[in-house]
């Protein structure tokens, strides 16, 4: 075999064994017998090039470096494939999308308490809150419910034994989240413009409608001459941008011992006249309760129920899902 058989032999069986190279570990085997600088069959053809005359020298100097260099470029190749993941795992295209992570979705309560707070912000309403365990002065006194009111008999409301004896006084779940109107009026002097909403709690019997846990979203404006006209205002501009523009707002004639005049508040959308909540001017008793002039400040304040607007926006017929938190259900929002 001439010089020139030999670096040709030298070069088909290089490249072969790169190409059958399977793993990291035969590629460096090729690699100390094809090209290793010490032996191995680079430095066998070398030494021929010692042996060439010197016209043939320069010729079989240049064919060596290019058989190397060749060499050289496959192993490099092959050492970045063998590095690189496999595009295909027993049979398996690992470059196809996945099946997408099923993540939870946020609560449709949620996702409307969120969407109301954004509307009220527009409309230069503070979002507050209040503790859901409350004291008698908060949930009735401070709201014009004297001691011998319908609505403080604990038949009506959950009262608290075992925390009332560590705290001395009797403690409740608050029943509205108009506690909250005194809360933030006993900390802040007018102008007053929140809302606040959470959860209340009534021990009513529970069916398609009713639940003894539900959501409220309390509302509240105390200023130098605030308005009915301003609360009516307030209200349609809220529903529509709930629900859209055909939503009519009406009120009826109602009592609540915390705002005087009082209102029911109904809501026409879609042909279904529906009642959201209660409302009305807050009484000056009120007012006197928190220390602000009843001579010098007006205010309104209403208390809607969240999830009577959640379920006509989504036809939801029953408040009980609400609750059941079956997920077949509520992956729906
Ligand atoms: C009140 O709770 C007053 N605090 C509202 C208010 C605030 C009046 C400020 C004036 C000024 P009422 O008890 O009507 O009012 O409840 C308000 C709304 O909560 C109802 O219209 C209804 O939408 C909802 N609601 C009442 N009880 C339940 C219940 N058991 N389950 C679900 N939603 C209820």
């Amino acid at each position: 075999m001439d010089v020139q058989e030999q670096f040709a032999d030298y070069e088909s069986a290089a490249l072969d064994a790169v190409r059958n190279a399977e793993s990291a570990e035969a590629l460096e085997q090729v690699r100390i017998e094809f090209l290793g600088k010490k032996k191995g069959r680079l430095k066998d053809l070398q030494s021929l090039l010692g042996k060439a005359s010197p016209e043939e020298r320069p010729e079989l100097g240049k064919r060596f470096n290019e058989v190397k260099q060749r060499v050289e470029q496959a192993w490099g190749e092959r050492k970045d494939g063998l590095e690189r993941p496999p595009e295909s795992v027993e049979g398996i295209d690992i470059t196809l999308p996945g099946n997408p992570l099923v993540i939870g979705t946020r609560h449709p309560l949620t996702q409307t308490m969120d969407e109301f707070r954004l509307i009220m912000g527009r409309l230069g309403f503070a979002v507050a809150d209040g503790p859901e365990i409350e004291d008698e002065f908060h949930n009735f006194e401070a709201l014009n419910i004297p001691h011998d009111h319908p609505a403080r008999d604990p038949l009506d409301n959950f009262y608290l034994e075992t925390a009332q004896r560590f705290s001395g006084k009797p403690l409740l779940l608050r029943s509205q989240t108009s506690t909250v109107q005194i809360r933030v009026m006993e900390q802040t002097r007018p102008p007053v413009r929140i809302v606040s909403l959470g959860r209340v709690y009534r021990p009513d019997a529970v069916d398609a409608t009713h639940s003894c846990m539900f959501h409220q979203m309390e509302g509240l404006m105390v200023d130098d001459s605030v308005t009915m006209a301003d609360l009516k205002t307030v209200l349609r501009l809220f529903a529509t941008a709930y629900l859209g523009d055909d939503v009519h707002v009406r009120f009826r004639p109602s009592f609540f011992p915390f705002t005087e005049p009082s209102v029911e508040v109904d809501m026409r959308w879609k042909d279904d006249w529906l009642e959201i909540g209660g409302a009305g001017m807050v009484d000056p008793n009120v007012l006197s309760a928190v220390g602000y002039d009843p001579e010098q400040y007006t205010g309104f304040a209403f208390g809607l129920g969240i999830e009577r607007f959640c379920m006509r926006r989504h036809g939801i017929d029953d408040i009980r899902r609400l609750f059941d938190n079956d997920v077949r259900f509520l992956r729906q929002f």
